[in-house]
């Protein structure tokens, strides 16, 4: 009866242990994505935390993304682009064609 109890005991610790360190990572290793619909009426800020890929999509406009170090291309009428922010700091990204008015800040925690 002892044996038994140990060996339950040694099983329960087991899965404690086993638990701990799953939930741990995924909590830390979890690849977050935020979409962002890429027009007029975007909001213009964005907070993420780092290791947040950003992905920006748009159906119609012209639009592309520009942002410090990268770039979506030529702008397209239909298309979508992401990028994964890996550093912390604020970024601020933009369409080439509507600078003006498609832009936002993005800030990296
Ligand atoms: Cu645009």
């Amino acid at each position: 009866m002892k044996r038994i109890t140990a060996l339950v005991a040694s099983a329960a610790i087991i899965a404690g242990v086993m638990a701990v360190p799953a939930s741990a990572g995924s909590t830390a290793t979890a690849a977050a994505t935020r979409n962002v619909s890429w027009g007029f009426s975007t909001g213009h800020s964005l907070s993420i935390t780092r290791g947040t890929r950003v992905n920006w999509s748009w159906g119609s406009g012209g639009h592309n993304v520009v942002g410090p170090g990268f770039s979506s291309g030529g702008a397209k009428w239909s298309s979508s682009y992401g990028r994964t922010f890996a550093s912390k700091g604020t970024f601020r990204v933009y369409c080439a064609p509507h600078s003006s008015i498609m832009k936002m800040t993005i800030t990296v925690r």
